[in-house]
This record gives C-alpha cells, structure tokens and sequence, in this order.
C-alpha cells in the first residue's frame, strides 16, 4: 500500500483554551469525528481541562493523560519537552495558530516522511477566506511547511464540522415532540413553559439584555427563555432578581426566564433542536444553530475595531434563510446597525416582525443545510487534504530522485 495515498493513521491536534468554550468545543468534536468516523488514532493536547469538563463531564481535571469516546486527552501544560520522531503523528493539526512546543517542531522536521501540519483556521464568511485556505507557510528555520486550513461556507472552503449521523439524530428528535418534552423535563422545564415560544439564549455579557427582556415581556404571548447556568450573568440575574443557579426560574409579564444547567455537548444540539429560535454567539454554537434547523441570531464574538461587524455582515449576506426581519435583528443585537438608518426601529417591533417569520426561517433553513452539505464535513475535508499533501511531498521525492 502506498502510505502517501492513504489518510493519516494517527493525529495530534494541539488546543490552547483562549477564553469560554469554543476553542475546546471545536477541537473536541473534531477529535472525536475523525476517530469515530474515520478510526483515525488521536491526541488531543488541551491546556484547561476544567473549561473542558463543562461540555464533556467524562473529563477528569487532575490526569495528565485519559481516554475519553477513544481519544487520548493529553493535559498541555507547558511548551517544553523533548520529543522523539516516534512521538510524533502523522497529521499535526494546531487550533487557531496556537504556538506547537518548539520540541515537538523540532522532532517533526526530522521525520521521514514529515508528517502533514495543519494551522485550522476560525470561521469567517468573509471572501478572502478562499484565497486563503490551503495556503502553505514554510517553518522560517526547519525543512517542514505547514498549511492554512479555513472552515467555511462554499466549495472553496474546508467545510463546516458536522458528524454523519447529525440530520438523522435531529429529524428524529424534531419528529416526535414527546422527545422534546421528556428532554426538556430533564432540565426542569415546565410543560407550561414548554407551550410557549421557546428561545435559548447563549450570548456573551455586553449583549443588550435588558432591552431585550423589556422587549419580551411585552410580546402578548407567552415566551419561555432557557438560558444555561454562567451566561449573561449580570442581567439574567437583574431580571431574575437572585442568583442564576439552575432552576432559577421567573416570569414578568409575558417572559419567563429559566436558569438550565450548563449541559454536556450532545445535550446543547438538543437544546436547540428544542427551541424555536437560538440565540447563539462565537463559532461552535454558531454552526449547530445552523445544523438545527431552526431560526438563530448570532451574537459574534467581539473584536478591535469592531472587525466582527464585518464579519456579521459577510454572513448574513450568505445566509439566504435571513429574512430582513432577522438581518434586522442579528444588526442591532450586535450593535452594528448604525450605517442602517431604516432598521432603526424599536426593539419590541423588531422582535414582533422576527417572531412572525420564524416558520418561513425555518423552512428556508433545510435548503441551506443542503446547501451548506454540499461542500462535505470539515473532518472529511481535512483528510482529504492531508492526503493530498502527502502525494505532493511524495511525487516531489520522486522528481528529485529523477533529477539527480
Ligand atoms: O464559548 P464561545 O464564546 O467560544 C469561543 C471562544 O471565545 C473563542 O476564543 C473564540 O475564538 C470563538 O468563540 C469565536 O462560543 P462557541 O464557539 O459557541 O462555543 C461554545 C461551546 O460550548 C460549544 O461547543 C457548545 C458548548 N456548550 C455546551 O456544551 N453546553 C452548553 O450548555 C452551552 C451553552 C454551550
């Protein structure tokens, strides 16, 4: 068998926890998707095993190395080591160009045949991502390059994660409202709270939460908000008037806000199939809102010179479920809606008008699946390409040969 032509056998995939959820939360799923669906032999180096035990509770937070589903988890403490070639995988993957130990890069550099280095990129909707991705960055010392890989939203892109069974396991659950119920039961939601309009909401604190609970208390019916324990503390509590343990729960006019544990992973696409709109923030949760198929306003995650209204904007402009109702909503909720004079609307009617489109969302939402399915799964993607830039490396071996 020609090892350059098959897809790596083994990877370590090195995440360095910058703040919340969503480094580790991609890193995981794509660590467990590739060894499950693909029997690919994995590490998973991680520094903050305790952000990591909140969406994986299997975790322990004393251990230096687990398994956890069949991944080896590899507590990353520091960059020193030394690192022998047999220590290294066949396909290295850094998260969000978190820096390697400079051992584990010296160790790379003399394997034969190298192994296949990957920076995986955040998500942007934005066009320079194509140009971008795959782009090789040769090591400025060391005879080993590494390459760019962008997740994305067309063909030209690495694809959105996304597990094969997904749809399946969603249409499931979303077939049989017994599922939903008996789901949100487990988190201490009442069957009257489970009648009305269910929102989750996971959004970072400067959101504009008190205009928004201002805003659904006066809807006329009735909205029951779930909001997972650590999220928006300061104005959940405000409005709860306690702490925001779980099981907190109160209504004021038509809005009643519950506290949810803050649940594992698989539980979180539940709570989204669940709901009836999601309000959802960075990347993760951002994608499963997507693959949910229900309607969803993004909180981006903020950045200088408020380049994450670019973003925003690039996606939306993508997104062909956004009704105006909700680029409307997604503009202010963001803060970003000053250059649009005509949304300048009052929140109550923003949120009436986005309420009454949520079905037709919805139902547009399933062509985007498809649509977003198109381009294959990020973790199929990436194989592909580590496939091919080991025949590349291979074939320029043999050139050389030919050549001397
Ligand atoms: O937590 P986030 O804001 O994370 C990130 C990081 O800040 C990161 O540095 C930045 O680069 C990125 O955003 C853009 O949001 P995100 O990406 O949605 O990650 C949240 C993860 O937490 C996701 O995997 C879902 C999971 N989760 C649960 O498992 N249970 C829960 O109850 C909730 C609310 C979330």
């Amino acid at each position: 068998m020609n090892l350059a032509l098959s897809p790596p056998r083994s990877l370590a995939l090195f995440c360095k926890v910058v703040d919340n959820f969503g480094d580790i939360g991609i890193c995981w799923r794509l660590a467990r998707q590739l060894h499950q669906e693909h029997g690919i032999a994995v590490t998973l180096w991680v520094d903050d095993l305790t952000s990591f035990r909140r969406l994986c509770p299997a975790v322990q937070t004393d251990v230096d190395v687990q398994q956890v589903a069949g991944v080896t988890v590899q507590h990353w403490r520091d960059q020193d080591g030394v690192f022998a070639t047999c220590d290294v995988a066949e396909l290295v993957i850094e998260f969000f160009g978190c820096e390697l130990p400079p051992g584990y890069v010296a160790a790379m550099a003399q394997c034969v045949p190298r192994p296949v280095w990957l920076n995986l990129e955040g998500l942007s909707a934005e066009a320079w991502v194509e140009g971008c991705h795959t782009l090789p960055s040769p090591h400025p010392r060391l005879p080993i390059t590494k390459h760019f890989f962008f997740p994305g939203f067309t063909a030209q892109t690495g694809g959105l994660l996304h597990e094969a069974g997904l749809q399946q396991q969603r249409l499931q659950f979303q077939s049989d409202p017994e599922i939903s119920r008996h789901f949100l039961a487990t988190l201490g939601v009442t069957p009257m709270e489970m009648a009305a309009l269910k929102v989750s909401l996971f959004c970072y604190p400067h959101a504009p939460l008190a205009a928004l609970f201002e805003s659904w208390q006066q809807h006329g019916a009735a909205i029951t908000c779930l909001v997972p324990e650590g999220v928006a503390v300061d104005a959940v509590e405000a409005f709860l008037g306690e702490r925001a343990m779980p099981g907190a729960v109160r209504t004021r006019g038509s809005l009643t806000v519950r506290v949810l544990p803050f649940v594992a992973q698989p539980d979180y696409d539940k709570l989204l199939w669940a709901c009836d709109l999601n309000v959802v923030r960075g990347e993760d949760s951002f994608v499963r809102a997507q693959w949910a198929g229900r309607a969803f306003v993004w909180h981006i995650y903020p950045q200088d010179e408020n380049l994450h209204h670019v973003k925003l904007r690039a996606f939306l402009q993508r997104y062909a479920p956004a009704s105006t109702s909700l680029i409307a909503a997604s503009l202010r909720w963001n803060d970003a809606a000053h250059e649009d004079a005509h949304i300048a609307q009052d929140w109550p009617v923003l949120w009436q008008r986005l309420f009454a489109d949520l079905p037709a969302i919805a139902r547009a939402a399933t062509d985007w699946q498809q649509e977003m399915q198109l381009h294959g799964d990020l973790a199929t993607n990436l194989l592909k390409f580590a496939v091919a830039v080991r025949s590349a490396a291979e074939e320029n071996k043999v050139q050389s040969a030919v050549a001397r």
